[in-house]
């Protein structure tokens, strides 16, 4: 008797842990049926009608065959199951109303799928995204701006985002916004949607790429039109001119380096495509596509070993780099508002 009862308490206690753990899924601030684009709603609301009627004809499958376990149970004086002879019919017709419900919900599909295939409007703001092993470059060929790892669009406004990769496939996928894209070689895949509301927005690469295909997020920032304005006329200067002594000589210490063979900084002599474009790098919140937050200690850490933030990350480490040399380069690195 006692066994049995701390055995109850043992199933208990797991099932109840279960609970939590799954249960603390949901404040991760991400909601796939918090959708905030109305092309993006038609999924959700498939996927949700989808659940429910496939929950609905579940519990109803589930007393049925209930139903059935109880009052044919073998015991004394239990009633003999006897054949129906309507049971063809009976079939015909489950089979009948499945069909005639895969076919409601096809239709159902393909009308969404025209909603989110729909064109761009001609007046949309164009973004290409290119997926790089382990970030995101943004470009936006009207505006005449590069960024990396956080995209900044306005809110209200209908966007163009056409996906392209540097290497293998990643899939851009930020859930509230209904549906996802891949990224593949050697083509273009277009995405067109306007974000209702201003907000921060997060996803993840969802095709795997590699090791850090897990650190591959996206933050999108919807801002509000003057506030996007104020990002892209920010966006649109060259790298601002170091402030210090200490910021010059970083700068000094960055054009001497190899780094200039993998970034951008306008406005300097490093314009290579290898890494993220550095131009506006201190208006940036993270390092590493959100790993850190980009601040003086985590931004010295990661330019003297990066893989120990992001392992197998495709950015050397420098540790011939003297702290001097480290403390300019990243003075200079976080005056690049
Ligand atoms: C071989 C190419 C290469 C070289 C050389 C290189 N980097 Fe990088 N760097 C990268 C790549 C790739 C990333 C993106 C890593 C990721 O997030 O997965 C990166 C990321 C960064 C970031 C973070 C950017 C962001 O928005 O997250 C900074 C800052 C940076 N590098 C600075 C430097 C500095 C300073 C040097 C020279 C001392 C340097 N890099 C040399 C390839 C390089
Ligand atoms: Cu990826």
């Amino acid at each position: 008797m006692r066994g049995s009862t701390r055995q109850r308490g043992l199933w208990l206690g797991a099932v109840i842990t279960a609970t939590l753990v799954l249960l603390a899924g949901c404040t991760s601030g991400v909601d796939s049926f918090d959708v905030v684009t109305s092309r993006g709603r038609s999924v959700s609301d498939l996927f949700l009608w989808t659940i429910i009627i496939a929950a609905i004809i579940f519990v109803g499958i589930a007393i049925a065959v209930a139903y059935i376990l109880i009052r044919y149970h073998d015991r004394p004086g239990a009633p003999a199951p006897r054949p129906n002879r309507h049971v063809h019919r009976f079939q015909i017709a489950w089979i009948s109303a499945m069909v005639v419900l895969f076919a409601i919900f096809a239709g159902f599909m393909f009308h969404s799928m025209n909603i989110i295939g729909a064109p761009a409007a001609p007046s949309a703001l164009r973004v290409t995204v290119i997926g790089h092993q382990w970030w995101w470059e943004y470009q936006y060929p009207d505006l005449h701006v590069t960024t990396a790892n956080e995209l900044h669009v306005p809110a209200g406004r209908p966007l163009q985002l056409t996906f392209q990769t540097s290497d293998v496939i990643h899939s851009f996928w930020v859930p509230q916004f209904g549906w996802k894209m891949d990224a593949l070689p050697q083509r273009s895949n277009e995405m067109a949607f306007t974000i209702d509301k201003p907000g921060y927005y997060q996803g993840t690469c969802t095709e795997f790429c590699g090791a850090q295909h897990a650190w591959m997020r996206l933050r999108v920032y919807a801002d509000t039109p003057d506030q996007f304005d104020a990002w892209v006329k920010q966006h649109q200067q060259p790298a601002a001119p170091p402030q210090s002594e200490l910021a010059r000589s970083g700068e000094q210490v960055f054009l001497a380096n190899t780094c200039i063979s993998c970034h951008t900084v306008a406005g300097t002599s490093a314009n290579a495509n290898i890494g993220p474009n550095l131009t506006h790098f201190a208006s940036r919140e993270t390092i590493g596509t959100g790993i850190v937050t980009n601040n003086p200690t985590n931004l010295t850490q990661w330019i003297r070993d990066a893989g120990s933030i992001k392992p197998h990350v495709l950015m050397p480490g420098f540790p011939t780099l003297s702290d001097d040399q480290l403390k300019a380069l990243v003075a200079w690195l976080e005056g690049l508002k």
